[in-house]
């Protein structure tokens, strides 16, 4: 499955966060125009706590969510092609030393049933993820701007040692 980039993602929760806010701003403007029991300024406290409770949603989602930085294979052209096999439960990957500095386009695959390949950096940060799924050959192509040890985990959920499914690989510089 091709990751989403950075715009569409970015994209989607603004249009998401607008039609929300366009449905809530009327309807809670049409209640303040029907008037009814309510006083006079009771629309405006709606309207008020609306606002954070939008404002809440939108910074702790915002805050939480990490933009995949890899690319879709066929954005950059590669330099560098890493082949990837996942299996119950383990990673191999070819070559186990990668370069600084230069796309690096991963296929992933996986030899018997569905695996998540995480790259996280040298201090545990998600820098992306790619699916491995049986019969088929998923990419990305991915840049590392710092040497060091990565590490690699199981992604998606693959029989009880799944939280053991890992490995590492080393990015060196130039
Ligand atoms: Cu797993």
């Amino acid at each position: 499955m091709p990751s989403l980039g950075e715009p569409f993602g970015a994209l989607i929760l603004a249009l998401g966060t607008t039609v929300i806010l366009l449905a809530l701003g009327i309807a809670v403007i049409a209640q303040g125009l029907r008037g009814g029991s309510h006083p006079a300024h009771a629309w405006l406290v709606r309207a008020i706590w609306v606002g954070i409770v939008t404002l809440l949603v939108v910074g702790v989602n915002l805050l939480s969510e990490t933009w995949t930085r890899a690319e879709p294979a066929g954005t950059t052209p590669p330099t560098l092609v890493a082949q990837v096999e996942a299996s119950m439960w383990r990673f191999a990957l070819e070559p186990e030393t990668l370069p600084v500095g230069q796309p690096i386009e991963f296929r992933v695959r996986s030899a018997d049933t569905i695996h998540g390949f995480g790259v996280y950096d040298p201090t545990g940060k998600l820098l992306f993820t790619v699916m491995a799924v049986p019969g088929a050959e998923e990419r990305a192509i991915f840049t590392f701007r710092e040497p060091g040890t990565y590490t690699v985990r199981c992604t998606e959920y693959c029989g009880t040692p799944h939280g053991l499914m890992r490995a590492t690989f080393t990015v060196q510089g130039r």
